[in-house]
């Protein structure tokens, strides 16, 4: 997998130049504060790691949710290749069919096979992300069970259900995470990071203990990158193909919304 087994309140991540780079900067950013702490490179064995903060660490029970935030998961230059030089992926085909068997076209089903960038768009169209600006990627339930049968949740109403049945209606939580949410909303403001980057597959993750403790923590930079000097992103714009908009504050201002209602039933 991507991790390496490690302690003292450290976890090791599969060393990715784009990821690495971000978190380098994002150490002396605004942001700082919503991402772990980042503690340079180690290496196990031929492997090299990027020693980060464990989010986890003296939590008892966490329950976690991953979101994954943006209006699209693939980066522009998947739908180049998907043109230029398209290889077909039989196992994304396969993942496809699990979940929708009717999904994949007649072309689609003859060969087995479909672009990577066919099956994330569909992945983004099935789900929240296209139309809410993000998804629901898992949930850890405090018995340690992790749920991860969200690829058909894409109405507001199936989310907001699944964002009760993870904070259990509990008003201190959702507070906790809704004043998280509103500072976040600030320090993206402020943020140079955010004004420079292109942020693709990003999650928010959220983990609240059984004491009312509740955090928010921007994650995972593996396609996250850096804009041609000049161009500033809204993050609020709807994209199309070329202005590189990811839709980041669409999805905040949902997932805001959407706790905010869950406060108020
Ligand atoms: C996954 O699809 C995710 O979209 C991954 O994105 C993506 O990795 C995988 O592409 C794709 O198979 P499911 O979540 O439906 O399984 P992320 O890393 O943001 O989770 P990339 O490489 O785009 O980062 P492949 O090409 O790695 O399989
Ligand atoms: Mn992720």
């Amino acid at each position: 997998g991507n991790f390496h087994p490690s302690e003292g309140g450290e976890v090791l991540k599969r060393y990715n130049a784009v990821e690495n780079t971000c978190l380098e900067v994002l150490m002396s950013d605004a942001l700082r504060q919503f991402v772990p702490q980042y503690y340079g490179l180690a290496s196990r064995g031929e492997d090299s790691y990027m020693r980060l903060e464990d989010l986890l660490s003296g939590q008892i029970c966490p329950v976690i949710m991953d979101c994954k935030m943006g209006v699209r998961t693939f980066l522009e230059e998947e739908l180049m290749k998907a043109r230029h030089n398209p290889s077909l992926r039989s196992d994304m085909y396969q993942k496809m069919v699990k979940v929708d068997p009717s999904a994949p076209s007649e072309k689609e089903h003859a060969q087995k096979a479909v672009t990577k960038q066919r099956y994330m768009q569909w992945r983004d169209n099935v789900s929240s992300t296209s139309t809410l600006g993000f998804r629901i990627e898992g949930i850890t339930t405090e018995n340690g069970k992790v749920l991860r049968d969200f690829k058909m949740t894409q109405t507001s109403a199936q989310v907001a259900e699944a964002l009760l049945s993870f904070t259990n209606k509990q008003p201190s939580i959702l507070e906790a995470y809704l004043s998280r949410l509103s500072a976040l909303h600030e320090a993206l403001k402020e943020s140079e990071f955010f004004r420079t980057h292109e942020i693709i597959g990003s999650s928010l993750l959220f983990i609240h203990d059984r004491t009312s403790r509740a955090n928010i923590w921007m994650i995972d930079f593996g396609k996250t990158l850096p804009v041609p000097s000049g161009l500033h992103l809204g993050h609020d714009i709807p994209w199309t193909e070329g202005n590189r908009e990811d839709g980041y504050l669409i999805g905040l201002t949902t997932l805001t919304s959407m706790v905010t209602k869950a406060l108020e039933q």
